[in-house]
C-alpha cells in the first residue's frame, strides 16, 4: 500500500515533518517514507493532505478494575486529601475490595468500555497494570483480562505486574511478610504464566518504602523482567534514584523529583513519564521538574494513568493538552510523549516513529499541523487508524 498526499510527522528529532509526503507499507511494516516525488512507483491512495503520525501509545494505565470511586471525588472536594482517604481504608484499598469481588467476565466488560474510549483517539499500543488484586488469584485475573483485551480489540497490550501497589488488609500489620509474598509468590506466579512484561511499584509514604521497593526490584531482576516505578508523586523518597540503579524503563509521576534524581535518570536512560491527569484531579501544586529533565536530556513521555481514583482520564488527547497547559510542555514534546518516548518507556524499539522497518501503526488526522493535536480540548480530529499495515478505523478512498 502506497499512501500519498500526507503531511508526515515522523517524530524523529522532534516532529520530523515531511510535507507532501508518501509512505509505503508492506507486510505490516513501513517499507519507505519520504517526499512524494521520491516515492516508489506503485499504485497509490491519495490521503487528501491528512497529517500522518505514529499510532498513539498510552504507556501507563490501570484500566482493569472493579467498582467506582466517585464518592472519593466528592470527599476530596469537601476537603479530604488523597492520603487521608487512603489511610482511612478508601483509595486503592477500596478498589482492591471491588476487584477481588468481580469475575473475569465483569472485569473484561468494564475494561473494554474504557479501552474503546481510548482507542477512538488513535491508540495502537497500551500498557495495562495489575495492582488492584494483591492476592495471587486476583492479580493473575487482572493480567489475564489485560491480555484478553489485546485479543478482543486491535491494540497491542503490554502488561505490568503491580503487586507492590499498596498493602492488602490481610497484611496490614505485616509489611515485611507482604513484600516477601510479592517477591516469592505473586510475582513469580505472574512471570511463570507469562502474564507480566514488566514490574512496577508505588514508592510513597502511603505505600512502599525505597527499601521495600528494592526487594521487589531484586525479585523482578532475578526473573529477567524490566522494572519501572511510581515515584516522587506526593513526596521525595528517592524512588527514582533506586529505579535508575535498577536500569528502570521509566519512573512515573515525578512531581517531587530533585536534580540528583534527574541526573540519575539521564545516566541510566530511564524515561520520565509525566501524568498530568493525576496532578489535575488531586489539585497538586508541586510541578514536575520539566526544565531540569530537558537540560539533562531525559526523554519525557506522558500518559493517561487511567485509574478509578487519582486519574479517571479516558482521553490521551486531553492529556496532550493538559501536559502543555499545566506542565508547560510544548505541543511537540507532548506528541513525542505519546509516540517515540512512550515506546521507549515500554522498551519497544519497533514503534513510535515513522521510519523504514518500523511497525506500520499509524494515525491519520484531519489537522493542518501536528501542534493542532494538543490545542483543542474535547475535540477528536482522528480520521484513520492503520495497525500492522491494515486499516482498522475510518476509511481510505
Ligand atoms: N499512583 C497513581 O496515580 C495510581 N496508583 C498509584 O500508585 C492511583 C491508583 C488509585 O488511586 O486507585
Ligand atoms: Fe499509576
Amino acid at each position: 500500500m502506497l499512501l500519498t498526499n500526507l503531511n508526515l510527522a515522523t517524530m524523529i528529532g522532534g516532529y520530523g515533518l515531511i510535507p507532501d509526503a508518501a509512505i509505503h507499507l508492506e507486510g505490516g511494516r513501513i517499507a519507505w517514507a519520504g517526499p512524494r516525488v521520491e516515492a516508489p512507483k506503485l499504485p497509490s491512495t491519495d490521503c487528501g493532505g491528512k497529517l500522518a503520525a505514529p499510532g498513539l501509545i498510552d504507556c501507563h494505565t490501570h484500566i482493569v478494575y472493579g467498582g467506582n470511586r466517585a464518592n472519593e471525588f466528592e470527599m476530596r472536594l469537601n476537603g479530604a486529601s488523597y492520603a487521608d482517604i487512603a489511610k482511612a481504608g478508601g483509595g486503592i484499598a477500596s478498589t482492591v475490595r471491588a476487584t477481588r469481588a468481580a469475575s473475569e467476565a465483569e472485569l473484561l466488560a468494564s475494561a473494554i468500555r474504557r479501552l474503546d474510549t481510548l482507542l477512538a483517539e488513535g491508540i495502537t499500543t497500551i500498557e495495562i497494570k495489575s495492582g488492584y488484586g494483591l492476592d495471587v488469584e486476583t492479580e493473575l485475573r487482572m493480567l489475564r483480562v489485560a491480555r484478553q483485551l489485546g485479543k478482543q480489540r486491535p491494540v497491542d497490550v503490554i502488561t505490568t505486574f503491580l503487586g507492590a501497589h499498596t498493602f492488602p488488609p490481610e497484611y496490614k500489620d505485616a509489611r515485611a511478610d507482604y513484600v516477601k509474598f510479592v517477591c516469592e509468590q505473586s510475582l513469580p506466579a505472574a512471570a511463570q504464566a507469562h502474564l507480566a512484561d514488566a514490574v512496577d511499584g508505588f514508592c510513597e509514604g502511603i505505600a512502599f518504602s525505597a527499601a521495600e521497593t528494592e526487594q521487589v526490584f531484586k525479585a523482578a531482576k532475578a526473573l529477567g523482567l524490566p522494572v519501572k516505578l511510581h515515584a516522587e508523586q506526593l513526596s521525595n523518597l528517592g524512588g527514582t534514584k533506586l529505579a535508575a540503579r535498577y536500569g528502570a524503563l521509566s519512573a512515573d509521576h515525578l512531581e517531587y523529583l530533585d536534580e540528583a534524581g534527574v541526573a540519575a535518570m539521564a545516566a541510566s536512560g530511564t524515561v520520565a513519564v509525566l501524568l498530568p491527569g493525576a496532578f489535575y484531579y488531586l489539585r497538586e501544586k508541586q510541578l514536575p521538574p520539566v526544565a531540569s529533565l530537558r537540560s539533562h536530556k531525559v526523554p519525557i513521555a506522558i500518559a493517561t494513568d487511567l485509574n478509578p481514583g487519582s486519574s479517571p482520564v479516558h482521553s490521551l488527547l486531553t492529556v496532550l493538552n493538559i501536559s502543555c497547559v499545566l506542565f508547560g510542555l510544548t505541543p511537540e514534546e507532548a506528541l513525542l510523549g505519546v509516540t517515540a518516548n512512550a515506546a521507549k518507556a515500554l522498551g519497544l524499539k519497533d514503534r513510535g516513529v515513522i521510519a523504514p522497518g518500523m511497525k506500520a501503526d499509524l494515525a491519520l488526522w484531519d489537522v493542518e499541523r501536528p501542534g493542532d493535536l494538543a490545542y483543542p480540548l474535547g475535540f477528536n480530529p482522528l480520521a484513520v487508524v492503520i495497525r500492522d499495515g491494515e486499516v482498522i478505523r475510518g476509511g481510505l478512498s
